[in-house]
Parts: C-alpha cells; structure tokens; sequence
C-alpha cells in the first residue's frame, strides 16, 4: 500500500510510467480499479489544479500530469467491463465546442461503458451540428455533455437548442457535467439531468432510462 500511496504524486508531477507501474502493481495485488482512480488518480488531478490555481504549476505542468492519468486510465479502462455483456442503451458522449478537457468525460464514458451502455465518444470541440449529427446516426437514448470552462459550459445550452431544432430534443435525455456546471445550471438550460462525477453520472443514466 506504500506504494500506491505514491500514485498521487506521480500524477502530480507527471511521471507517466512510474504512475503505470504503481497501478500495474496494484492491479496484481488485487485492489479495485474504481479504488485506484477515486482514491488516487482524481485526488492527483485535484492537487495539480490547485497548484494551477495557485500559480505554482502552469499549462505544461497540467499536460504532464493529464497524460500520466490518461495512461494509467487506459490500463484501468478494461477492468471497469460489466461481466454480464448486455447493453442498457446506447448514448454519445463529447466535451463541447472550443474545450480541450477530456479526461472527466473520458472517465464517465469508461464508467458508463464499464457497466454496460454502449458509448459513442465523440471527443473534444464538438459543435451542436455534430451531436446532432450523431444523435441522427446513432439514435442513442441519452447525450451526456461535458465542459470544463465557464466561458464553454453555455455552449451546452447551443446543443440543446440544435437538437430541439432538428426535432430530436424528446428522443434523447441530455444529462451534462464538469467542473463549473451544477444542478441549478442543468435545470436552466433544460437539461435531464447532472452529476458531478463518474459514478453519480451512471446512477443518473441509468435512472433517467428507468433501468435501476
Ligand atoms: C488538466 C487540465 C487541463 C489540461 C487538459 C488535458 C485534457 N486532455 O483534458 C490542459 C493543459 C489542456 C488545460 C488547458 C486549459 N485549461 Co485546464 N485544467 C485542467 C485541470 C487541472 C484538471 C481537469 C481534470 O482533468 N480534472 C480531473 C477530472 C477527473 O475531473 P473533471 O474533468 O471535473 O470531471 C469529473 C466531473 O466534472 C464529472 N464530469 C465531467 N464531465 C461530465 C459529463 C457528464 C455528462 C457528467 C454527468 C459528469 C461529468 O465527472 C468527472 C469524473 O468524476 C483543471 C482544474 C480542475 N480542478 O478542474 C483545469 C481548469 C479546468 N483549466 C482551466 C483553464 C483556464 C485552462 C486554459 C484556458 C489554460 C490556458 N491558459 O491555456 C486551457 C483551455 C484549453 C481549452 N480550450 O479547453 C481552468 C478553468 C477556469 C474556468 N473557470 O473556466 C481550470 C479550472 C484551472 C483553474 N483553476 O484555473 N487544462
């Protein structure tokens, strides 16, 4: 465990393959994958935003410490399957237009695909045309948004808008996320729904279908 403890330092600091041998190891000694990213990964990711905050770490500090918790991610990602195989529903899942943030959505569609819906990750910068546009190719019951930026986060409200245009709004549930969004934010621009984290946004999804 002394080990493990080490984890969030080395998110901090950005020290990718120490980080994977640290979850490499705890992966053998049986610790749960969702213990290794709540406990350890997420609070790295929080000390550097702090630090950035501060002024004591700047962007190439944050990019360091954003690719070592992508890539311990990547190791976890397998771990999070749903054994069962069945699928809850389909839903897409993007960071909206003019936001580079994607490793809280990338985890929440690790989460969501972990057990059991099927997720169509759009990535980062997606316009409304594009949701709408996968909305129209995928026919998913849910649209999850992320953003990270206050000055990106009403951009959400763009999507909405634009799938109500193209007559789609009352086929899916729209359930949004990131840090600077809340439940107050949610319900004014329309949304189904908001949690702010990985675990509430399944729980979400999953009640918004009925399917818990
Ligand atoms: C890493 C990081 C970056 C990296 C991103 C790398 C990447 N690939 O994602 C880089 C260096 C690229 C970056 C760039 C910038 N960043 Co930045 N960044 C961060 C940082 C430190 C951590 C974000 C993170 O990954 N957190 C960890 C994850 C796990 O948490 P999360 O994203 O919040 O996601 C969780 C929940 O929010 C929720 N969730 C997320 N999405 C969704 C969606 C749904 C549907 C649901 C239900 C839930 C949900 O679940 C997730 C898991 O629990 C934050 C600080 C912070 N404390 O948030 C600043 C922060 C977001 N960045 C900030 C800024 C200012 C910038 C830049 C403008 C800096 C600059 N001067 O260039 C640029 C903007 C680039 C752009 N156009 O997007 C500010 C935003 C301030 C504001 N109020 O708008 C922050 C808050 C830092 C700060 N305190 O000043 N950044």
């Amino acid at each position: 465990m002394m080990e493990l403890n080490a984890l969030k330092d080395f998110i901090v600091t950005g020290k990718l393959e120490e980080a994977k041998q640290v979850v490499n190891a705890a992966i053998s000694d049986g610790v749960d994958a969702q213990y290794i990213i709540n406990g350890y990964l997420i609070k790295g990711m929080e000390e550097i935003g702090r630090r950035f905050e501060e002024g004591k770490a700047f962007v190439p500090n944050l990019l360091l410490s954003a690719r070592a918790m992508k890539g311990c991610l990547e190791i976890l990602k397998p771990l999070l399957k749903d054994a069962s195989g069945a699928s809850l529903g389909t839903l897409v899942i993007g960071t909206v237009k003019g936001d580079l943030h994607d490793i809280g959505k990338n985890l929440v569609a690790s989460m969501l695909e972990g057990c059991g819906f099927e997720v169509i990750n759009l990535g980062v910068d997606i316009s409304d045309s594009q949701f709408v546009e996968a909305v129209q190719q995928y026919n998913p019951q849910i649209v999850c948004l992320s953003a990270l930026l206050t000055t990106t986060m009403n951009y959400m409200q763009n999507v909405i808008d634009a799938l109500k245009e193209a007559g789609l709004r009352d086929r899916v549930k729209v359930l949004v996320g990131g840090a600077p969004v809340n439940e107050d934010f949610a319900r004014r621009i329309g949304a189904d729904g908001y949690s702010s984290n990985a675990n509430g946004a399944v729980v979400l999804a999953k009640k918004v279908l009925g399917v818990c």
